[in-house]
Formats: C-alpha cells, sequence, structure tokens
C-alpha cells in the first residue's frame, strides 16, 4: 500500500509539495511547506502570478515579499504555468476558486480543471488533497472517479482528502500555522497521511472520518454565520419598527457570558465566502430532496438589506421634503468589510444601483478601494463605473445624504457629523457622543 512510501518521504522532508491555485489560500499555503523545508512548488494558469513569485514578489498581503525572496533564492518554492510538473510531486493540493453560477448553483469547473491537470500525470505514491470548499460528496463522487479512471486504485496507488481552507486574510491574530486543520480521508489511509501532512506546518490538526464530513464541518462555519448575520439583520427591521436601538440590544444581550454570540446587522453581506458558501451546502441538501429553509430564509433576509438601507435614506430625504431623485447622495465606504480593499458581493454596489435606479446622484469615498465597476448585467441604475472621491469638506457639505456603509476605521466621523446634515449609518459607526454632539439627523439601522 502507498501509505507507508508516501509517509516516509513526508517524514524525511523529501516529498514535494505541489499546490494549485495560488490565490489568497495556495500562495500562504505553499510558502508554510516551503518554510518547513519542503520543496514547494506553486502551479498557476496565470503566468502573470507565477512569473511574479519566480522573481522574489508577493501579491497576496499575508504573505510578505521578504519570505517569497528567500524561498526563491533558496530554491526551496518556485511556481509554474507548466502541469508536467505535477508528476514530480508526492503530494498536490487544490486551491482553487468555487463560486456560484447566476443561478446560485455550484461553479465546481476550476475543481474539475484542476483536477483534469492532476489526472494526467497521476502515478502511484501521490497525495491529492482538496481544500476548495465545496458541497458534501465533491471528493468522493467527482475525483475519485476521476483519477481512477486512469486505472490507479485508491490506497494502493494514491491516497485522496478533503480539507476546508479557514484563511482569514489580514488577521493579525490567526494565521495558517495556528489556524486548527479538519482533514478527512475518502480512506482511513488518506486521513491519515494527508493529518501527517498538515501536522507538518499547523499546530493542531483535527483528523475526521470521511472527506464528506469535513466539506460539510466548512459550510456548517459559514453558514452559521449567514444565518446568525440574518437573524442580526431581521433583529434590525424588527427594532427599526419597533423604535427600539438595534446596537443597544446587542450590546446589552453580548454582556450573557454563556450561550450568546454576537453578530451585528449590516448593509447586506459580501465577500467570496459567506453569501456563497452555504448555496453550496443547499444545493446538495436538495438533490436529496431536503429543502434547508434557514439558508434560503438567511439569504431572503441579508438579500434585501440593501433595499432596507436605500428606504432608510428614502424615509430621511422625505422628512426634509427631499426627493430620492436628483439628491446627491454620498457613500462612505464600498468594500464589503471594514479595513479591505475587496468589493466581490459588497451590499454597496446593490446599494448604488437602486439609488441609481431612483434617480439619486450618487458618490462614493472609500480609502481603500480606489474604484468600482458594476459587471453583473443585472444593473437597472444604468452600471456606469465610479471612482472614489476625495472627501472634502464640500462632498461632506452638499451631499443631501452620507450613507455609511463600511465602516473604515481610518475615516474622520467626528468631521463627518459636523459637515454633514443626513446621515444613515448602516455599522454603528457613529457612536453615542458622536451622535450627542453631531447638529446632523442620523438615522441607524
Ligand atoms: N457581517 C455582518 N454582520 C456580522 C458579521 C459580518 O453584516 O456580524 C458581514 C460583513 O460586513 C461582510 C459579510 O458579513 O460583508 C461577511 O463577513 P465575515 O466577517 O464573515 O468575513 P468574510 O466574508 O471575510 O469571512 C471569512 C470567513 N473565513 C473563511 O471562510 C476561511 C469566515 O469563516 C470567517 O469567520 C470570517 O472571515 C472572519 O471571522 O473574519
Amino acid at each position: 500500500m502507498v501509505k507507508e512510501q508516501i509517509t516516509a518521504s513526508i517524514k524525511a522532508k523529501r516529498a514535494r509539495i505541489g499546490v494549485v491555485g495560488l490565490g489568497y489560500v495556495g500562495l500562504p499555503l505553499l510558502t508554510e511547506f516551503a518554510r518547513a523545508g519542503f520543496q514547494a512548488i506553486g502551479f498557476e494558469v496565470d503566468s502573470d502570478k507565477a512569473a511574479r513569485i519566480n522573481a522574489g514578489d508577493s501579491y497576496i498581503g499575508d504573505v510578505p515579499r521578504s519570505v517569497i525572496k528567500e524561498l526563491v533564492d533558496s530554491k526551496r518554492l518556485s511556481a509554474t504555468t507548466d502541469f508536467d510538473q505535477l508528476q514530480d510531486c508526492d503530494a498536490v493540493i487544490i486551491c482553487v476558486p468555487t463560486p456560484l453560477r447566476k443561478t446560485k448553483e455550484p461553479d465546481v469547473s476550476y475543481i474539475l480543471a484542476a483536477a483534469d491537470e492532476i489526472k494526467q500525470r497521476l502515478h502511484r505514491g501521490q497525495l491529492i488533497i482538496l481544500e476548495s470548499t465545496t458541497y458534501p460528496g465533491t471528493t468522493d463522487e467527482v475525483l475519485l472517479p476521476m483519477f481512477e479512471a486512469s486505472g490507479l486504485k485508491l490506497d494502493e496507488d494514491f491516497l485522496l482528502a478533503f480539507s476546508p481552507e479557514r484563511v482569514d486574510p489580514g488577521n493579525p491574530q490567526f494565521q495558517t500555522h495556528n489556524i486548527p486543520k479538519v482533514v478527512g480521508g475518502v480512506t482511513s489511509d488518506s486521513t491519515d497521511v494527508a493529518a501527517f501532512l498538515y501536522s507538518q506546518i499547523v499546530n493542531e490538526v483535527h483528523a475526521v472520518s470521511s472527506a464528506r464530513v469535513a466539506e460539510t464541518a466548512k459550510l456548517l462555519e459559514n453558514t452559521f454565520r449567514a444565518v446568525n448575520i440574518g437573524m442580526a439583520n431581521e433583529m434590525a427591521r424588527l427594532c427599526y419598527a419597533l423604535n427600539i436601538d438595534t446596537w443597544e440590544v446587542i450590546r446589552a444581550a453580548a454582556t450573557k457570558p454563556f450561550g450568546f454570540m454576537a453578530f451585528y446587522p449590516g448593509p447586506g453581506i459580501g465577500g467570496h465566502c459567506i453569501p456563497l458558501d452555504p448555496h453550496y451546502l443547499s444545493w446538495k441538501a436538495r438533490q436529496h430532496g431536503f429543502d434547508s429553509r434557514f439558508i434560503g430564509l438567511a439569504e431572503e433576509v441579508n438579500s434585501r438589506m440593501p433595499d432596507h438601507v436605500v428606504q432608510l435614506v428614502a424615509d430621511g430625504l422625505n422628512d426634509e421634503s427631499k426627493s430620492m431623485k436628483g439628491s446627491r447622495i454620498l457613500l462612505l465606504g464600498v468594500a464589503y468589510k471594514q479595513d479591505i480593499d475587496d468589493v466581490r458581493e459588497s451590499p454597496a454596489l446593490s446599494i448604488i444601483d437602486r439609488l441609481r435606479t431612483k434617480g439619486a446622484e450618487v458618490s462614493y469615498h472609500d480609502p481603500f478601494v480606489k474604484e468600482v465597476r458594476f459587471e453583473d448585467a443585472h444593473t437597472e441604475g444604468g452600471g456606469q463605473p465610479l471612482d472614489s472621491v476625495p472627501l472634502t469638506d464640500d462632498e461632506l457639505r452638499t451631499a443631501d445624504c452620507i450613507v455609511i456603509v463600511t465602516n473604515h476605521s481610518g475615516i474622520d466621523y467626528q468631521r463627518v457629523c459636523r459637515l454633514g446634515s443626513l446621515i444613515v449609518d448602516t455599522r454603528n459607526a457613529l457612536n453615542g457622543d458622536l451622535r450627542r454632539d453631531s447638529s446632523a439627523r442620523i438615522i441607524r439601522l
């Protein structure tokens, strides 16, 4: 059986580790294996990325350029677009995107493309691990048949496992080495060897009985967030109707030292994980005749938050006998969460589109995001790209309404309160003192 052979090569640090997909998950992972003393080879379809890495550069914030340069110079780490080099790897880890189609159905085309490259070079003595977030069964129902079609046999010739990624870009406290790693093999040999491999770079490995358990655990983690954020957003709309301060309610509930975990309302949910991952789970459940209502309900509540924000703006303007049409609306922040530059799935895009559809003149200021494009063909507001405007006194004074969509920490909110006349705060960015001292009318979620 191949288990002993691969285990021995890992133990002797002779194993060559291949990582397919060098994004915010793959590049940190590749770097950790190289730093642990393994020969690490990154595989990319983007030749620019491969070239930058081989030039000792980094395009991922969590991976310092100096680390890449040192590992490349010491020939521990390299990147290539030549997938033939996969045959030189003893372990291959797939870290490619798993987006949703427009129909909200899983798009595993990147996984299939990577698996096809691997299948063509698969030989005895290789361990294949999938890290991309996907529906339960992908590893054993999709990848295993692809690899065994080559005539090679699981356990006799190769091993196959799933291990979810838990990278949290920019998190100063949790990086690859100190985030516990869940690992589940299609067979127990696969679990054992995959767990042993990760134990070379991660402090804590949590082995589970199958790839499906590992796939499902990841989806539970992020569905847990989507559902609880949905609950917080529903509370916000309920409290708004009852004229109760949502944020004060949550702060009070959070004093409970057990059995409660605070989540906060917002303008909607963005990012490449939380809005998407739960649909992988509900899609698979539907294949088995199970309707996951929590996931659907969370999606319904969260996706309606941009409408609620636009309603708050309309209500605020209406109190000043202003129509939305022709009003100047300034958004503060368009990134999907605080202090990052990522606008993927950001609710700000929906809010801008809805405001434009109602005839408002929309601009935004975001220190992290220089420009916003509206690729989505369903944009009704015209979809003209926008550039971040400088946050001048004039911008703040002349805005009929300022909407705080992302509470970046570098914004001077005292100045916003001093110069603004109507402010919709969707993130509780304006604390009690700012609100009390401000002459502006402030509406909060
Ligand atoms: N959000 C709320 N209210 C909350 C929390 C988040 O409205 O109480 C919004 C955010 O503004 C954002 C979206 O939800 O638009 C997602 O926020 P997130 O904090 O979940 O951040 P993400 O999307 O970067 O999620 C990642 C995930 N990491 C991985 O999948 C490896 C998630 O599992 C992490 O828990 C999360 O980072 C984190 O905690 O930073």
